[in-house]
This record gives structure tokens, C-alpha cells and sequence, in this order.
């Protein structure tokens, strides 16, 4: 493929992964103006890179004529939420969902992978209504916790840094960051209900100071 191929290839991802981030930021927006609690902190997503795709594809013996439906993150959408709970909720919350079907779901959060990178993911077919017609394409959706997504940031820089040749000690220190990210979840699950009730009466506070 040429840049042009390239361009008009991604063309329906890119369009994808603008509407669902606008998808998921309009739902945390619409829940916060009713005062209910949003089980999304933010959102972000991307294209996957060109390089990163064909790395991907030849990794997994995937023909460059079926990048389509052997490669499921080109689209990617990712969730950060406060608490692991949240994770479930809004899971069963795209499985309900009328504008996207859920084709599997992978549970890096149960069964974390031999890195130490913990995160829930779906991959959805997604309609994308293009000038050609509708094309439903493949998204993966990461949902993970604010800790779990600090870790996986510093982890892939280090990857990027070392080119997936991470020396013993850094590789031992982010098994321990891990873990302690893991502690930290857990310890935030426990006082849950004492942080959800004072965010939603710091956020009452600031209402009435808006509205003065
Ligand atoms: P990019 O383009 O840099 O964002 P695999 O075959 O292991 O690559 P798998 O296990 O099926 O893929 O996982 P999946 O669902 O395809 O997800 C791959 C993406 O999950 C990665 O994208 C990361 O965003 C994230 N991920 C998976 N494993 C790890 C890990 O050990 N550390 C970190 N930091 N992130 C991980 P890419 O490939 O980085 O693509």
C-alpha cells in the first residue's frame, strides 16, 4: 500500500475512534449533570501507527490483505475509571449498548498478563457510516483504573526506551510497581463509599458556587 492507500484505509478507523470518544465523554458528562456517579474518570484513543500494525501482523501472521479483521486494535478506545468496580459497571454498560456489538471480551485484570499489565478489554464491531455506505469495522475498548493505566504508561515508555529488552532490575521494579498498583486498588475499593460521597458533595458545593 502506498500513503494514499494508507490514508483512505484508516479513514474509518480514524472516524471511529472520534465518535466513540465523544460517545464515552458526552456519557460521563450527561451522568455528571444528573448528579449520578460516572464510572469513567476520561477518555482517550488513537490510530493504531502504521509500524506498529505491520509489527503486529507479522508477529501474528496476519496477510496485509486481512489487516481488517486479523488486527482489532487499530481502532482504540481507552477508559480510565476511579475503581475497579467501575470497570464492571461500564462493561455491562457497552454489552446493553445499541450502536456497537461486543464480539469478545479479554480479562487482563483476573488473569494479568506476565508483565504485570492488568486491564479489561473489548473488542466490538462498531457501524461506521462512511460517503460509501456503512462499514462496520473492528475497535477494542481498554478499560482500566487510574492505576492500572499509570503503570501501563511508564511500562510502555520503558518498553519504547529498551525496545522490549528491559534490563532484570527495571523489569523486577515494575513487577513490584505493579503489585503495588494492584495494593492501591484495593485499598481505594475498600473506602469506595467514603470517596463517592464527599466527591458528590464537593461537586454539590461547586454547583451552588457556580450558580451564585
Ligand atoms: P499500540 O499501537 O502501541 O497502542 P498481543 O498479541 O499481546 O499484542 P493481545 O494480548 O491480544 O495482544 O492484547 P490486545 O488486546 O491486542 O492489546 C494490545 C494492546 O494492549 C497494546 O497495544 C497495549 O495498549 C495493551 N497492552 C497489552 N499488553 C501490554 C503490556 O504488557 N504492557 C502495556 N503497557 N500495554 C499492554 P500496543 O500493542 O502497545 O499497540
Amino acid at each position: 500500500m502506498d500513503g494514499r492507500d494508507w490514508k483512505r484505509f484508516l479513514l474509518p478507523y480514524e472516524q471511529a475512534v472520534e465518535e466513540l470518544k465523544v460517545k464515552f465523554k458526552t456519557l460521563r458528562g450527561e451522568l455528571k449533570s444528573r448528579e449520578e456517579y460516572a464510572p469513567i474518570e476520561f477518555v482517550t484513543g488513537r490510530v493504531k501507527k502504521i509500524s506498529s500494525m505491520l509489527e503486529k501482523a507479522k508477529r501474528l501472521s496476519v496477510p496485509m490483505d486481512q489487516l481488517e479483521s486479523g488486527i482489532e486494535d487499530i481502532a482504540g478506545i481507552r477508559i480510565m475509571c476511579q475503581f475497579v468496580e467501575d470497570i464492571n459497571t461500564l462493561a455491562e454498560q457497552i454489552r446493553e449498548r445499541q450502536d456497537m456489538t461486543v464480539l469478545y471480551e479479554k480479562d487482563y485484570i483476573n488473569n494479568k498478563k506476565p508483565s504485570g499489565y492488568r486491564s479489561y478489554h473489548i473488542i466490538i464491531e462498531y457501524p461506521v457510516q462512511t460517503g460509501l455506505g456503512m462499514k462496520r469495522i473492528l475497535a477494542e475498548i481498554q478499560i482500566r483504573t487510574l492505576a492500572m493505566n499509570f503503570w501501563a504508561t511508564i511500562e510502555h515508555s520503558l518498553n519504547y526506551k529498551y525496545k522490549e529488552q528491559l534490563p532484570d532490575d527495571v523489569r523486577a521494579r515494575l513487577s513490584r510497581a505493579a503489585e503495588a498498583a494492584f495494593i492501591l486498588d484495593q485499598e481505594m475499593s475498600n473506602i469506595r463509599g467514603e470517596i463517592v460521597a464527599s466527591q458528590l458533595m464537593f461537586e454539590d458545593n461547586s454547583n451552588l458556587v457556580n450558580r451564585v
